[in-house]
Formats: C-alpha cells, structure tokens, sequence
C-alpha cells in the first residue's frame, strides 16, 4: 500500500521566519568541483536531500573522500586525473542535474563508469547533453536506447566546440562548460535565454577563468581548480512554497532568512510582485559569488498576470506552486514558453493541471503551458505526487486553503530537495486566533 499524508487545518495562518534548507543547485555543483578539484574543500549550508546525497554517492565510488555531519560537508579529492575507476554502478537516483551535469565530467575524466537512474530519471532525455558531448569527441554508448540512461563513458580527450544551445537549460550549459575544462582549446555555449549561473559563479570561485558577452560564456580547457570553502544560501526553489503560502493564506507573514537570491533564480519575486503581492527586501549580502538575503511576505490580493519568455528558465521549478496561486488571483493567468516544464521528474504541465482540477481549479493545458482562471474556492481530495517533490509539495500548499483536507499520495519524494517540508510547514502554521 502506498502512504498518504494529510494535510488539514482549521483556519491556518502562517507566522515567523524561516530559514530554508541549502540551494540544491549550488550543493551539487560545489561537491561537483571539489572533487574534480586537488585537495580540500569545506561546504557549510549543503542540502542534505536525497538528490545531493547521490551526488556525494558518487563521489565515493570515484574515491573521493567525502565526509558529513549534517549540512558540514568535507571533500578530500586526489583531483580528477587521480579518480578510481568505479567498481559499482554510479547511480544518480531522482536527480537530473547530477546525471547530465557528470555526464559532462566523467566524459574528459580518466576513468570508465557505468550510470543508471531511478523510474523517473531513466525516461528523462539525456540527448541534450549526449549530443553537445559527443560533438567533443565525448565516448558515450547505451545499452537500449542513447536517450536514456543507463549510459556507460569512457573518459577521454576531449575537444573544444562552440555550442549555440537549443534549449534554455542549465543543465546542458554546464555539462558542456565542465567538459570544456578538460578539453583542448576553448570551448563556448550561447544561451537562447540566460539560466542559472551558479556553475560559471562557482567555477570562478574554484580559480577557473571564464569569460561572458552577452548569451556567450567561454572557457579554456587544462585549467586547474582549487579547492575553497563554499557557504550555500537557502534555496528560493524552497522557498517558493512558503512565500506562496504566505501570500495566499489570510493575514499571513513570513520572514525567509539567507534565502538565495542570485537574479538567474529570482523569478518568483518578479512575479509575486507583478500579481500585487505584498513584499519587502530586509537585507542582501554576497558571498562566494551568491547573493542571498531576507525577504518578507504578506497576505495579498491577487491579480493575474502573463509568464512566459525570458522569465521562465529564471522561475522554472517554481511553475506547480505559481500555478496554485493563480487559482487565487483575480483574472486568467497565462504561463506560456514552458515546454521544458513537460520533461522534468513527471510532465509537470499535466501533471499540475490533473491534480488541482481535482480540486476544483479552472485550468487548460497548452503545449507550452498553462491558463489559469481564478479566483476559485477550493474543495479537498487525494491528489498525487507523481513520485515529483514539486508536486507533492504543491499539494502540501494547496491543502492550507481547501474547505476539506488534502491527502497527498506518496509524499516521501519531497525529502529530494526539502526533507524537513512538513515540519517546517508546521511551525510556521497556527490556527487563527479568533
Ligand atoms: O535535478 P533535477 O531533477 O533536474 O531538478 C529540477 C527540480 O525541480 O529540482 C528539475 F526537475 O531542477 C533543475 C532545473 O529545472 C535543476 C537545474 C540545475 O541545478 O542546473 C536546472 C534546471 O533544469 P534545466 O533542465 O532547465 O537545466
């Protein structure tokens, strides 16, 4: 039998302050250099979820010495020339960055590794990381199907490319960039539309020299890294369900403390702002490269608003919540230019549209998107993961402003980026005091 959660209030209003749970992007990618790096590297703020954990996993199996208490991250690596050849399996569970991002580095490494991932991460194209590697001469064969893993590299030489992207993809970017650092000659992506930075941010922390015109970020191949000490700010992505919360639910506020807010991931605010949602920046600091902050949000009048362009690789995962809170806002709210919505853990375009149908939202699906019609009164139901932590999280949300509780089908897939969701959800949820 699957599990269930429920989650059901009387009259819930959300209090406090809260510090989210590390950035997954930038702890994957600061245990990523550390170990292609010699020598050590201390991360403070790691996002012990699941999907980083399999980025450490593999690490190991490399022979890197990897040690943690709790979000203390030590990494001890004889540096990429010096990797073992694994004698098991790499195994990348949920997560497609770790997939496509070691993609990219296991292909100039010197050693030949064999990578699988769970149900959902197997039917996820690998492609779009394979092709631009293979055009580097990358060695990359497949049992079944070479869109898929499981997929089996064999390091090699690498050679530059110039690469113009075909989609807005981070992860794409920075397999080609972190092949490219082992590459001979200089190796270029151009972005269609800017995503994350967090690999060329942290590169440079690491002592690689990049440089960046416009769309175009180029890097030289036989660069050396350096191990560093990375902090990792909060994940906005996190973030992103508390800050819709608190915009939804009556007479609401909620601090968020040391969130990041690099403005390749800023979307949310742009947004949250453009739907009228009460807002106020405390404070911004920088370190190593990240800017991260304090954020308050209020209880607000919602309006619809349009999503689409160059906004959408900026706010991407935070598309299954923002849905939600469209069925709140007053008017038809369009996502649009989001396609690359329908190949992450589940296709999160029909996905989100399914289960908040369940609960009386007005939703239609488009290919690139969605057109969301509020404000809706919402009833309870069972709504389902789809084993996708954005999902279940989503649901989580949306159970604060049904009439009737909210059963989550299989909610265990939020520990992939939030382990501690529902008791942080907790404390900041007290019943109205009437
Ligand atoms: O790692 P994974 O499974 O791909 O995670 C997701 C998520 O919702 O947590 C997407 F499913 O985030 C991606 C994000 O969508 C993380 C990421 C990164 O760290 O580089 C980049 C984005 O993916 P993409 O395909 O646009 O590059």
């Amino acid at each position: 039998m699957s599990e269930q959660k429920t989650v059901s209030f009387e009259r819930p209003v959300l209090r406090g302050t809260i510090q989210v749970p590390g950035d997954k992007s930038i702890s994957h990618r600061a245990v990523m250099l550390g170990s292609i790096a010699e020598g050590k590297t201390t991360i403070s703020g790691f996002l012990d979820g699941e999907d980083c954990l399999s980025t450490i996993d593999m690490f190991r199996k490399l022979g890197v010495t990897i040690t943690r208490k709790g979000t203390d991250v030590v990494v001890e690596s004889p540096g990429i020339a010096n990797w073992q050849t694994p004698t098991e399996t790499l195994d990348a569970g949920n997560s497609g960055t770790t997939a496509r991002l070691m993609l990219g580095i296991l292909s100039g490494s010197s050693v030949t590794s064999k990578m699988c991932g769970d149900q959902y991460l197997s039917k996820r194209p690998m492609k779009r990381v394979t092709g631009p590697l293979g055009l580097m001469g990358a060695k990359i064969t497949s049992d079944e199907h070479d869109d898929f893993l499981p997929l089996t590299v064999e390091g090699t030489t690498l050679k530059a490319i110039d690469y113009q992207m075909p989609v807005a993809s981070a992860q794409v970017k920075s397999a080609v960039l972190l092949a490219g650092l082992h590459g001979e000659g200089e190796t270029s992506v151009t972005e269609i539309s800017v995503s994350r930075d967090h690999t060329e941010r942290m590169l440079m922390q690491f002592g690689a020299q990049l440089t960046q015109e416009g769309k175009t970020i180029r890097i030289a191949g036989g660069q050396k890294l350096t191990g560093t000490d990375v902090v990792v700010p909060g994940d906005i992505s996190s973030a992103a369900f508390f800050m819709v919360a608190a915009a939804m639910v009556k007479d609401s506020v909620v601090t968020f403390e040391k969130v990041g807010l690099n403005p390749t991931r800023t979307g949310i605010l742009d947004v949250l702002e453009a739907m009228g949602v009460s807002m106020k920046q405390l404070e911004e600091h920088g370190f190593s490269g990240e800017r991260y902050g304090t954020i308050q949000i209020s209880h607000s009048t919602l309006q619809a608003t349009e999503i689409g362009g160059e906004l959408i690789p900026r706010l991407i995962d935070e598309l299954p919540v923002l849905a939600l809170l469209a069925t709140q806002a007053e008017g038809t709210t369009i996502i649009r230019d989001a396609e690359e919505l329908r190949v992450k853990e589940t296709d999160r375009i029909e996905a989100v549209a399914t289960e908040l149908r369940k609960l009386g939202a007005t939703i239609e699906t488009t290919p690139d998107g969605m057109i969301i019609t509020g404000p809706t009164p919402l009833s309870g139901g069972t709504l389902q993961s789809y084993g996708d932590h954005r999902l279940g999280m989503m649901a989580a949300i949306a159970g604060l402003i049904t009439s009737e509780p909210v059963h989550i089908e299989n909610p265990s897939c939020i520990a992939i980026s939030y382990p501690r969701f529902f008791e942080d959800l907790s404390d900041l949820v007290s019943e109205e005091i009437q």
